[in-house]
């Protein structure tokens, strides 16, 4: 079935992807669309990790410098990444293979602000791009590109690129054509203009991609699912978690601070985000929108219940099964799903504009609302700061949640001291754990640390929190922040130390 290629110029660059993969040189760099496991290449990523297991063992090294949208698939970085194919990786990464090497040391990781990775490539200060590989729908007769179900930086990959591979996925339905808007207006400073878009349902762009059909080396067919992981059904912490948002939602339609549809929500990854989503549709807000970097399942169920109107995304980031629904379905959705360019769906401008609603998970944050989304007592990560900078920075209202706890109970998630730091307290304006919601606009930083502890922390670490607290305002060499230096990091290291942060059964540790 060829009728995806209507371009007979582009049909005469079909190849198997083994052939494609042997026009990528070593110590090159290579950028991939993918954002999730959505609209990510597969056979020429696969293709490429067996050539160069084939290198290794024949004693050539034989690795690249990868640049992808966010986290992609098993297929790609998974197995570049066994194959040990990636010297350098940008951005946001969430394969554990990748993760392990990371965290032995074995592999750069470049951890940026989604939003500014396509700038960023523009700007130059990330060295040439050698090879684009971008999976899309179809190739229209005058050469446009139908993207596929995701956008990520796929524009400036194409555009920056000296050589592109298409893999054309006949999985995709090609009613994708329309829902997708590709904005070419970006510039550099001193060029910039304002972005013309004014509400979440905008279109200021164009359906497909351009690319000069001269930079097509290689063009490869595919019939391949997208493979995001599944959902777990919402657990207790989850349920608890989503009720105590959807009450301050309410809360706050009350006192006339937010409109009774609320404003643009946005939504982060995670079994958490997917149940406040799912939460939503028994709340009483109707005519939602969404602005928002990923589409969950959770959103879908929003967006089929009728109460949320649209949404705008870079990704649609679906369950193996939801995935295959919508992908059969996908004509009915054009109207009210928007897919762009992450350097949109993520920009300050547009995010501080809409006043978007951002709702993400974290790691742990302190009792001054520090979050850090990054980082395992302070040196692993986790996978990356993803889009949560973009959003918490210029969001209206910008919420961090989690469990109290991870591991079981070995870890306190709010702590004397953040680890690592990617939200500042300025960033933060809502806490949410199962225990309860901390409102911490306005608030001072001694005001923050009572309400904190006393609101969100597990019963299991308040009474230490508190405690420690207390010797922080007797010992602390200032009071604005009352610290203790040389125990602000103690829990971490007792978890280093003995796999948990609270105190053995002799007090110990
Ligand atoms: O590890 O799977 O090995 O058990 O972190 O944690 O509780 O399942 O929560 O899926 O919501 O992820 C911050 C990682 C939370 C995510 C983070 C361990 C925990 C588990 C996952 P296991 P949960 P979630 C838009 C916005 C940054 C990017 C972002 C994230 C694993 O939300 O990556 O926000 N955010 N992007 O056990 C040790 C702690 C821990 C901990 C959790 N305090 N210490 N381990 N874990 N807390 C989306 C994009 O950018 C694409």
């Amino acid at each position: 079935d060829r009728s995806r290629i209507a371009s007979p110029g582009h049909r005469a660059k079909v190849m198997s992807a083994e052939d494609a993969a042997l026009l990528i040189a070593p110590d090159t760099t290579v950028g991939l669309s993918g954002f999730t496991a959505s609209g990510y290449p597969t056979a020429v990523p696969l293709a490429l990790a067996a050539r160069i297991e084939a290198e290794h063992a024949a004693g050539r090294p034989f690795r690249l410098r990868i640049w992808t949208g966010a986290s992609t698939g098993p297929e790609l970085d998974g197995a570049l990444a066994k194959a040990d194919g990636i010297e350098f990786r940008l951005p946001y990464n969430s394969d554990p293979t990748c993760r392990d090497k990371i965290n032995r040391g074995q592999m750069e990781y470049f951890d940026m602000h989604l939003s500014q990775v396509a700038p960023a490539a523009w700007q130059g200060i990330l060295g040439p791009l050698d090879t684009a590989i971008i999976q899309v729908t179809g190739v229209r007769e005058d050469g446009a590109l139908i993207p596929a179900s995701s956008v990520g930086n796929n524009k400036t990959w194409l555009d920056r690129a000296s050589q592109v591979i298409l893999e054309v996925n006949r999985w995709q339905n090609p009613d994708l054509l329309g829902m997708h808007d590709i904005y070419y207006g970006a510039a550099l400073p001193p060029n910039r203009v304002p972005i013309p878009l004014i509400r979440s349902s905008d279109r200021i762009g164009e359906p497909c991609f351009r690319c000069d059909p001269d930079k097509i080396v290689a063009i490869v067919e595919t019939d391949r699912p997208d493979r995001n992981a599944g959902f777990t059904t919402p657990g207790a912490d989850d349920l608890a978690i989503a009720g105590h948002l959807l009450e301050f939602l309410e809360h706050e339609v009350k006192k006339g601070r937010l409109p009774p549809s609320l404003l643009p929500l946005q939504s982060g990854v995670g079994n958490t985000a997917n149940a406040v989503l799912t939460g939503l549709i028994d709340a009483p807000f109707d005519d939602l929108t969404a602005w928002t970097e990923v589409i969950q399942d959770g959103m879908m169920a929003l967006l089929d219940s009728g109460k949320l109107r649209m949404a705008s995304s870079t990704a649609l980031s679906l369950s193996p099964e939801l995935s295959e629904r919508v992908n059969r379905s996908m004509g009915d959705y054009r109207d009210r799903i928007i897919l762009r360019s992450q350097e949109i769906s993520n920009h300050s401008e547009l995010i501080r504009r809409l006043g978007v609603i951002a709702m993400n998970g974290m790691i742990e944050a302190d009792i001054y609302g520090n979050v850090n989304s990054t980082h395992v007592m302070g040196s692993r990560i986790q996978n990356g700061i993803g889009g949560s900078g973009d959003f918490a920075r210029n969001a209206y209202i910008s919420i961090f949640m989690s469990a109290s706890t991870a591991k079981g109970g070995a870890i306190s998630t709010i702590v004397p001291h953040a680890s690592h730091v990617d939200h500042i307290n300025q960033d933060v304006q809502v806490l949410v754990t199962e225990q309860g919601l901390a409102d911490l606009r306005g608030l001072s930083p001694k005001q923050r640390a009572r309400a904190v502890i006393e609101t969100c922390a597990h019963p299991t670490y308040r009474p230490m929190l508190a405690d420690y607290y207390a010797r922080a305002l007797a010992g602390s060499w200032g009071l604005q922040t009352p610290t203790l230096l040389d125990e602000a990091l103690s829990w971490h290291s007792r978890f280093v130390r003995t796999g948990s942060m609270a105190f053995g059964p002799g007090g110990a540790g």
